[in-house]
């Protein structure tokens, strides 16, 4: 079976909904690196940058980075629909999930770990990385959402919910993204509520985010 490296209100929630699409045996280990517990050392062993989501697979190959965990899902489970099998809908899907991880999942490590990305150590200095990684995080949502324009009652990747759709609604959750989009992009903020609430989704975000509120990363 699946493992799946992962913690509450965190990137493994795409994983998570992206294996409940798939209808495949998962289960979880709990752990996170703010979260120091006895599996932590364990998700070392298998991806020293110690971040989750990451994915061990039945046969012992581990996977790390979430857009890779489902594209890997999407080919593996084709009729999960977490991927479409039309070739050009593919592409648009493969482009929007690297673009979430290396453009806006990116930011999101900096607004939460500002000391890795400077040499300095005051908390003006500090706060002004996270300032500068939080505006450009908001700008590539904006830029996202003109990428992949809001068409009637589709979602991002289709009539269903596919990985990009999951990918886009939890990486959108942090660090305000949500209430600037509000405001930037509002169709583009009503299509995140739609894949949040969508019954295939609802149920998995619903344990990761009991109440909208709380978000442990980012915040
Ligand atoms: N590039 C990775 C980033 C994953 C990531 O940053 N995960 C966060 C949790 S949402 C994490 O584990 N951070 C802990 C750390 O960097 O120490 C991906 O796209 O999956």
């Amino acid at each position: 079976m699946y493992t799946l490296f992962g913690f509450k209100g965190s990137g493994s929630a795409s994983v998570e909904c992206a294996l409940e699409m798939t209808g495949a045996p998962y289960r979880i280990v709990e752990t996170a690196s703010w979260e120091k517990n006895d599996a932590l050392a364990e998700l070392e062993s298998v991806n020293p940058l110690k971040q989750i989501p990451t994915l061990r697979l039945p046969d012992g190959t581990v996977l790390s980075e979430s857009a890779a965990i489902l594209m890997h899902l999407g080919l593996a489970f084709p009729d999960s629909g977490l991927l479409d099998a039309d070739a050009n809908e593919r592409d648009r899907a493969l482009r929007g999930l690297v673009y979430i991880a290396a453009n806006c999942y990116s930011c999101i490590t900096v607004v939460d770990y500002p000391e890795r990305f400077t040499t300095q150590t005051d908390d003006a200095a500090l706060a002004a990385v996270r300032a500068g990684a939080k505006a450009r995080l908001h700008a590539h949502w904006d830029i996202f959402a003109d990428l992949y324009p809001v068409t009637g009652e589709r979602f991002i990747a289709g009539l269903q919910p596919g990985a990009l759709d999951l990918l886009a609604a939890v990486v959108s959750k942090w660090s305000g993204t949500r209430q600037h989009v509000k405001t930037s992009r509002p169709a583009f903020s009503a299509l995140l509520e739609r894949i949040d609430s969508h019954p295939a989704v609802a149920p998995v975000f619903g344990r990761h985010w009991p109440t909208p509120a709380q978000t442990p990363t980012g915040a």
